[in-house]
């Protein structure tokens, strides 16, 4: 555990509750140790893709939103940005169809209706400028920077390595692609940024948990619960900080600004 459990503002994303690879444990043993005075959900809080495909809705999940439901009783201000597996919460008309499936989703629906609800916020940091907070999925279709594509990336570029063959050259064609993608991601996180007027910007959904400087900005990523289980998080002094809960249960500052 930290020394300190309070913090001024408290960023995760990518729990994925709905889904059975989400490690709710280690989220709740978090959440319960500490306190904020704002609380930003940014974006696939509920897997409501991954219900529909496979119904999942354990006690466990229910009691993380149960948690963020008492913070905000308690005063904390929670922000619901909304990601593409909760995007359903971006349309009306897909809100009314969900509560109406069944009691469960009709709890649910209930229980985000009291937080505040938005796909972009503006958040000023106390130390380091104006934040454009959003899920991610935003830049999608542009970069095709999906998870899978840059873990297969990844795999392609160690792969490569090893390998000397006609093969190899239709793979490192197609891994320059994938990599020509993640950095046309980080391109537009800087145009993004140039436009806004923005010091910086976070976002979730690739699970990629990191806090980058460059010179114009900076970028932040919240990572997730179903791998990393990681949060970026504000001290009371404006510090900001990138977390990882360990399989102890303890809090680790992996990254800070
Ligand atoms: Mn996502």
């Amino acid at each position: 555990m930290t020394n300190n459990n309070q913090y001024k503002s408290i960023f995760l994303s990518d729990i994925h509750l709905g889904f059975n690879g989400c490690q709710n444990e280690k989220l709740e043993s978090f959440l319960s140790s500490v306190k904020c005075e704002s609380l930003y959900l940014v974006g696939d809080i509920i897997d409501f893709w991954s219900m529909a495909d496979n119904f999942y809705w354990p006690e466990e999940h229910q009691r993380v939103l149960n948690i963020f439901e008492a913070k905000h009783k308690e005063g904390t201000n929670v922000f619901y940005i909304s990601g593409n597996h909760d995007d359903p919460l971006r349309d009306k008309n897909l809100i009314k169809k969900l509560k109406s499936k069944d009691n469960t989703h009709k709890k649910i629906i209930e229980s985000l209706d009291k937080f505040e609800h938005k796909e972009k916020h503006d958040f000023v940091s106390k130390k380091y400028g104006k934040f454009l907070i959003l899920h991610g999925d935003q830049y999608d279709v542009v970069t095709s920077n999906a998870k899978w594509l840059s873990k297969f990336g990844g795999l392609l570029y160690d792969g490569l390595i090893y390998i000397n063959r006609p093969l190899s050259k239709y793979l490192k064609n197609l891994t320059k692609k994938i990599v020509s993608g993640a950095s046309g991601f980080q391109k537009l996180v800087k145009k993004e940024c140039e436009e806004g007027d923005y010091d910086g910007l976070m976002c979730g959904h690739n699970h990629r948990p990191e806090i980058l400087k460059f010179k114009t900005h900076i970028y932040m990523n919240t990572g997730d619960w179903v791998e990393s289980c990681s949060a970026i998080v504000e001290e009371m002094d404006g510090t900001i900080k990138l977390i990882k809960i360990d399989k102890n249960f303890k809090v680790n500052t992996v990254a800070k600004l």
